[in-house]
């Protein structure tokens, strides 16, 4: 990554009154949980992620699809926050107006600190009830694999929900499913309304995320992007820092706010 790249996005950064920063499973790799364009293992090995994350495939086999999100959610629990989720923590400490807006569905922001991360595909940690999302699920815990993570390529059946014994799902947006609208308008206000968008770790090819950034650029704000490819946003960024997260994310946090990011 340019040096050059990396002072003229601190200079942008330094001035920035409304940062928005939008995150993808990108950021969350370094910490060893894997993108949706890694390959999967094991019993899922023949799927794509995005034929798994659909409410066809878990209505045509719930245990395949209940056992896959079990295999993530231990493989988060295992997982540590990395140095670009710290660094972003860090960002928020120093603009008071600075939104976090995740597409990701693990706990990791929060973990390093994040005070609130919008979720536009929701939790793996928020499993509901597939009859009603009225109420939330209430169901035993699932029980843990050995040594607390369910072997890779288990098939284990979604538990019942104890008020209406519906099948429990994971709390995620699936493909087909709507965003939460909530979420999705608050991530779209703070997108319209800053003056620099950092957005890293994504593809941007899933809709209506990928809209965030560029509805940040048609705004008229600064859009800065961390990726160590290409992706179809470079067309809106101002600045492509080619690099990881964990490595660029405090670099831009030293280069714009000093070392320990004091200001
Ligand atoms: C909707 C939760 C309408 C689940 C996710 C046909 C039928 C139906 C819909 C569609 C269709 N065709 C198109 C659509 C729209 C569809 C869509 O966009 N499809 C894409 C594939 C074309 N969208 C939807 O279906 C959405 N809903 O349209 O509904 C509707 C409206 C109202 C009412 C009813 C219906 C729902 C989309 C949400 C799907 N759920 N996640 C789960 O996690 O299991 S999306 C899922 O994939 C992730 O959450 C994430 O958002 C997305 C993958 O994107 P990324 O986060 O960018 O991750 P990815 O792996 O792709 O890329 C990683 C990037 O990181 C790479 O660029 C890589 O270079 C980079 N990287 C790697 N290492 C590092 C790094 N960067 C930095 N540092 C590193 N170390």
């Amino acid at each position: 990554m340019e040096e050059a790249l990396l002072q003229q996005a601190a200079l942008m950064l330094r001035d920035a009154r409304r940062i928005v920063v939008f995150t993808g499973a990108g950021i969350s790799a370094e910490s060893g949980v894997p993108t949706f364009r890694d390959d999967l293992t094991g019993l899922w090995a023949r799927f794509d992620a995005h034929q798994l994350a659909t409410p066809e495939a878990f209505h045509a086999d719930p245990d395949l699809v209940w056992g896959w999100y079990e295999w993530r959610r231990a493989r988060v629990r295992r997982a540590q926050p990395n140095a670009g989720h710290l660094a972003i923590a860090a960002i928020e400490a120093q603009v008071p107006d600075c939104t976090l807006v995740t597409q990701n569905v693990d706990d990791l922001h929060e973990r390093a600190g994040s005070r609130l991360a919008i979720h536009l595909h929701g939790s793996l940690f928020a499993p509901r009830c597939v009859a009603a999302a009225a109420h939330p699920a209430t169901f035993p815990a699932p029980p843990d694999g050995e040594a607390g993570e369910p072997p890779e390529g288990r098939r284990i059946p979604p538990p019942r929900c104890s008020s209406c014994a519906a099948l429990v799902r994971p709390g995620v947006v699936w493909f087909g499913e709507g965003l939460p609208e909530a979420a999705l308008s608050a991530a779209v206000d703070a997108a319209s309304a800053c003056d620099v968008l950092l957005t890293v770790g994504t593809s941007g090819v899933v809709y209506p995320a990928a809209e965030i950034p560029r509805i940040a650029a048609r705004s008229g704000a600064t859009v800065i992007q961390i990726n160590p490819q290409r992706t179809p946003l470079d067309e809106v960024c101002a600045v492509n820092l080619r690099g990881t997260s964990a490595q660029v994310l405090p670099a831009l946090v030293a280069a714009t706010w000093g070392p320990n990011g004091e200001g």
